[in-house]
C-alpha cells in the first residue's frame, strides 16, 4: 500500500519581526516559532486564574460526545456556559453536570460581540485576560483581523479545514498536535466546502478516500509558548494532547477589499475566488442540457483549461 509522505514542520528559534518577515513569511509554509515572547499568560493562565479573570460572560461552545468532532455526522451540539464554568469543565475529565454524557468534550472558539457581524477580539471580549497575552508584532496593525480563544478538553480533535487569513496559533498551555496539508493537496482531501471529509486522518478509510495517501502530511507538536504560523489556505487538523488554552491571531495577507466584508470567522473565500467558483457552478449547470458523454468531454476540456491557465508551475516542496 502506498504510504503517505510525512514532513516535520520546521522549528525556528530566535525569531524577531525582521527574521519572520524576511525569511519565514515569504515561504508561505507552516513554521513553528519557538521562544517568541507572549507575555505573562504563560505563567498566569491556570484554570483558576482564567475562571476568575475571564468572568461569567456567556460563551457559546461545542460539546461533543466523542473527542473527535465529526461535522459529517454532527456528533456535537452548541451550548452556552459562563466562561468560568466552561473552563473548569473543559479541564476536567468527568463532569457531574453535563449536556450529553459525563465524559463529554468541550471546545471554545471565541466569537465577536455580535457573532454574525464582528470578528472575535480578545481585547474586547476578555479585556482582563487580553493584557496578559502579547500579540507578536509581526504584521501591521491595519492587517489585524481577529484574536480568538481556542480552549479544548484533552483529546479534542478539530477536523481538517482551511481559513482565508494568515494565522499565528499561539499555544499558551497544554500540548497540541497539529497536522497540516498544502493547498496544492486540495484534490486529495475530499473537500466539503472549507473542510476535509477525511475525519480519521490517522487511519483513513482508503476504500472511500483512496487519494488521501497522496496528500503530504506536515506535522508538529506545539509546546506551551510555541507559535505556529499557518499561511492562509493551508489545511490544518488539531488534536489537544492535554487540556489546552491557545489564542490564534488572524491577519490579512491580501488587500482589505479582496475579502468578503461579511465574514466574522475569516473563512469566507476572497471575493474574486467565490465569484470564480460561482461561474464554474453556472458553467456546469449550462452543460447539463447536453447528453452525458458531451458533458463528460467538455468537463475534461474545462479541467485542462483550468490546469494550463491557473495551476502554479511548481508543486510546493516541503519547508526546510
Ligand atoms: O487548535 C485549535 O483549536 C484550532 C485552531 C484553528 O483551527 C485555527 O487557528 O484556525
Amino acid at each position: 500500500m502506498e504510504l503517505q509522505e510525512r514532513v516535520d514542520v520546521t522549528v525556528f528559534t530566535d525569531v524577531d519581526k525582521e527574521r519572520f518577515l524576511k525569511k519565514i513569511y515569504p515561504l508561505r509554509k507552516p513554521a513553528v516559532l519557538r521562544g517568541v515572547p507572549l507575555g505573562p499568560c504563560l505563567e498566569k493562565w491556570t484554570v483558576d486564574y482564567l475562571s476568575e479573570r475571564g468572568g461569567h460572560r456567556e460563551v457559546k461552545i461545542h460539546v461533543s460526545s466523542l473527542p473527535q468532532m465529526d461535522f459529517l455526522h454532527k456528533n456535537f451540539v452548541y451550548r452556552t456556559l459562563p466562561f468560568a464554568e466552561f473552563v473548569q469543565r473543559a479541564a476536567a475529565v468527568e463532569h457531574p453536570e453535563f449536556f450529553i454524557s459525563k465524559h463529554e468534550s468541550y471546545y471554545l472558539r471565541s466569537l465577536g460581540e455580535d457573532a454574525r457581524k464582528e470578528p472575535a477580539n480578545l481585547k474586547k471580549q476578555f479585556p482582563d485576560l487580553a493584557e496578559d497575552f502579547h500579540i507578536p508584532p509581526f504584521f501591521q496593525s491595519d492587517q489585524f483581523f481577529s484574536s480568538v480563544f481556542r480552549i479544548s478538553s484533552s483529546g479534542l480533535q478539530l477536523w481538517t479545514h482551511y481559513d482565508v487569513m494568515d494565522n499565528l496559533l499561539a499555544q499558551v498551555s497544554g500540548r497540541k498536535r497539529v497536522v497540516l496539508y498544502s493547498p496544492q493537496d486540495a484534490l486529495h482531501l475530499y473537500l466539503s466546502g472549507d473542510k476535509s471529509e477525511v475525519l480519521d486522518i490517522d487511519s483513513p478509510n482508503l476504500e472511500r478516500y483512496p487519494d488521501f495517501v497522496k496528500a503530504c502530511r506536515y506535522e508538529c507538536v506545539l509546546e506551551p509558548g510555541d507559535l505556529l504560523y499557518i499561511p492562509s489556505l493551508w489545511f490544518h487538523n488539531t488534536l489537544a494532547l492535554q487540556f489546552g488554552v491557545g489564542v490564534n491571531v488572524f491577519w490579512r495577507h491580501l488587500s482589505m477589499d479582496s475579502y468578503d466584508k461579511k465574514d466574522p470567522y475569516g473563512n469566507k473565500d476572497p471575493l474574486a475566488a467565490s465569484r470564480a467558483l460561482q461561474c464554474v457552478e453556472r458553467a456546469l449547470a449550462g452543460l447539463e442540457e447536453l447528453p452525458e458523454d458531451y458533458q463528460d468531454f467538455y468537463a475534461r476540456r474545462m479541467v485542462q483549461l483550468i490546469q494550463s491557465r491557473a495551476y502554479a508551475a511548481q508543486p510546493t516542496q516541503p519547508a526546510q
